[in-house]
């Protein structure tokens, strides 16, 4: 997607309507059409629905061609990238974004009004990781003009609104304490759903090794490893695992994301001192209501790839996920669900529940089994 394009190019874009407005199913191209926040030249439709089926709704983007047939109330969108430049956003700050050029120089960029304007929300118009065509102003300062189509984005609810908190990411790095503040794999299979849910890999990793007997969370481990996730056991103050994070990191894309205090911005830091991330003493993150990271950055390793460190989160409010969802995202039930007697079955209540009998038989781990009650529930 990226690259500069010479050509004039008019892109054609559906105005989102009503956020509330939502179409019946079975008419997806309403549907799109209505939900679309964003555009694309290049992508056909068909690729940018493909998935999961009708229980997931894609924000997608939309572009029609010039003989398109869309309503009069489109905006045409007519930019002119020949005096423009590709990039990659580093930090998203309010209605301005720092921008990393391809050829590696920073820009402070505005927004153009339109790119805003064409959200579904104004506050995701343009996220951190995003791909951008901006025009730069002069060598520090320029305007984004267009926001190529997300994939693998982190998003997170936040007074019932979607924050989408990075966009094009390959994996994400579930970091959990092994204690201060102690493990809770509750909150690990939250972010696991969340991160099937945006279609990107996981792996996890238990911070603070040093302070327990590793014996103490194998089974928690042996849980994970067993459900095919790379697990990796850390600590900073011994440099634990350190090396094996940096095989884990090298060449790809990764966000991390796990509670406040686990130690996210610390692991970072130990895998390349010259981040020099702001790291918070104990008393800090766990008496006062702020987190030490404030917005997530992105961060180049010189051994390649990126780092994406984000601030941590008491509570995640899953976003948009809804209970007869989450049963997909508990990647080991999918076998256990087709022996369920009844079709529509929400393995709580139900007898003959094929997922239940798994739990019984140690086929499922309880400790899963409970997660995901939890998120149904709550
Ligand atoms: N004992 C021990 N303490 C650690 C380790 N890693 C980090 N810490 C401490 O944990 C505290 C929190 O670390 P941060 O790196 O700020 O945590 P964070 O996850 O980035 O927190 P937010 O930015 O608030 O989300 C700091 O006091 C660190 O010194 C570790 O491996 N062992
Ligand atoms: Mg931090
Ligand atoms: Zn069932």
């Amino acid at each position: 997607m990226s690259g500069n394009r010479k050509k004039k190019r008019k892109i054609r874009v559906a105005l989102r309507k009503n956020r509330q407005n939502r179409t019946r199913q079975g008419d997806l191209t309403r549907q799109i059409m209505q939900e679309s926040e964003e555009f694309s030249e290049d992508l056909p439709i068909a690729e940018r629905i493909s998935g999961k089926g009708d229980l997931t709704r894609r924000r997608t983007v939309i572009s029609v061609d010039d003989d398109g047939t869309t309503g009069s109330s489109d905006l045409v969108i007519d930019v002119d990238e020949s005096n423009c430049l590709t990039g990659r956003v580093i930090s998203a700050i309010g209605l301005n974004a720092i921008v990393q050029s391809d050829d590696g120089r920073r820009f402070e960029c505005t927004i153009r009004r339109l790119v805003r304007t064409i959200a579904r929300d104004e506050r995701n118009a343009v996220v951190a990781g995003d791909r951008v065509v901006f025009q730069p102003l002069n060598d520090k300062q320029g305007v984004i003009e267009r926001v190529d189509p997300r994939r693998g984005t982190i998003s997170r609810g936040s007074q019932r609104r979607e924050h989408i908190i990075v966009a094009n990411v390959d994996q994400v790095m579930i970091v959990a304490s092994a204690d201060d503040p102690p493990l809770k794999p509750n909150l690990i299979d939250r972010f696991l759903v969340s991160a099937e849910k945006g279609e990107v890999g996981s792996i996890i990793c238990i911070n603070k090794v040093d302070l327990i007997d590793p014996v103490m969370i194998q089974p928690i481990v042996g849980v994970y490893a067993a459900l095919g996730y790379e697990v990796v056991l850390t600590s900073t103050t011994n440099n634990t695992g350190i090396e094996r994070l940096r095989s884990l990191l090298r060449d790809r894309e990764t966000v991390l994301t796990g509670q406040s205090g686990v130690g996210k911005s610390s692991l970072l830091n130990a895998i390349q001192p010259n981040f020099d991330l702001k790291t918070s003493e104990i008393s800090d993150w766990s008496h006062k209501g702020r987190h030490t990271t404030r917005r997530a950055a992105l961060l180049e390793l010189d051994f390649g790839g990126w780092v994406v460190d984000t601030p941590g989160l008491r509570q995640l409010e899953l976003w948009d996920v809804i209970p007869e969802e989450v049963e997909a995202y508990f990647i080991e039930f999918r076998s256990f669900v087709p022996f369920c007697k009844y079709p529509d079955c929400t393995h709580t209540h139900e007898d003959h529940c094929g997922v239940k009998q798994a739990v019984e038989r140690g086929q499922i781990a309880q400790m899963r089994y409970e997660s995901f009650l939890r998120i149904v529930e709550g």
